[in-house]
């Protein structure tokens, strides 16, 4: 089935999630989709509970990958399968429903005048509901660091709720990014910026997880401090 737009989610340990997370999605989306899970082989069953989804529904289609590597490569394999596939738009999304599927939409909706789009808590109009002051310091500061050091306009530079025209990943040498964590995101969105692509920010209202249990730890967040200066002289 040829599809225009993708939607890529990565999962581990989510078995609580995927299924509402990819009925929801197949809610939302135009007819013309393709639903893709990639999972670093969950201990907690995740990928069978995937397949079964596959099974039942011509547009969901699971990788699955040898074991936990990280966001960045998972993300880079689901991106090299959906251009196979001969994708127009390639949308990315968390499993957990912090990003509402909802919003999936508007996205879609500003890509046809961009080149990125970005689910954005801090532009006006997005928030982040629930977490605690900690959390929230954390993440405005990590996108307030790295929008300083990379002198770009994004103002949510971390986010993983995104669309891509094709082009956009077809440029940015995807295999080129070794990053894992968060900095993944940075690094997609800064690479675009840099090719010279158009980027728009659409508010977004994230939510903490439903269920299920974080993986957010300190080193992804020390990777994304360190590697980013790193980016920028790269960059120039
Ligand atoms: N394939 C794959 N998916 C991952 C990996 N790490 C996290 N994910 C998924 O990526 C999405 C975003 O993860 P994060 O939001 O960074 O981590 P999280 O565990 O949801 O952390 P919280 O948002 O704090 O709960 C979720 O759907 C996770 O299941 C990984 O190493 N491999
Ligand atoms: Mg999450």
């Amino acid at each position: 089935m040829d599809a225009r737009v993708w939607l890529v989610i990565p999962t581990y340990n989510e078995s609580a999630n995927v299924e509402a997370i990819v009925e929801a999605a197949r809610e939302v989306l135009t007819p013309s989709r393709r639903i893709l899970i990639v999972d670093d082989s969950s201990p907690d069953g995740t990928g069978a509970i995937a397949d079964r989804l596959a099974d039942a529904h011509e547009d969901v289609a699971v990788l699955h990958r040898p074991g936990k590597a990280g966001l960045g490569p998972a993300y880079v394999a689901g991106f090299r399968t959906a251009l196979e596939g001969g994708a127009e738009l390639i949308a990315q999304m968390d499993a957990d429903f912090s990003h509402d599927p909802a919003d999936l939409r508007r996205l879609l909706a500003a890509a046809e005048a961009s080149d990125v789009v970005l689910g954005s808590r801090y532009v006006g109009g997005g928030a982040v509901a629930e977490w605690g002051p900690l959390r929230r310091a954390i993440s405005r500061g990590g996108s307030a660091y790295a929008r300083g050091i990379l002198g770009v306009e994004v103002h949510d530079l971390t986010g993983g709720f995104k669309v891509f025209r094709r082009a956009v990943l077809e440029a940015i040498d995807l295999d080129s990014i070794s990053v894992a964590g968060y900095a993944f995101q940075v690094e997609t969105t800064y690479r675009a910026i840099r090719a010279g692509f158009r980027v728009t920010e659409v508010p977004i209202t994230f939510h903490d997880r439903r269920v299920g249990e974080s993986k957010m730890s300190s080193r992804i967040v020390l990777e994304a401090a360190l590697r980013v200066p790193a980016m920028r002289l790269r960059g120039r």
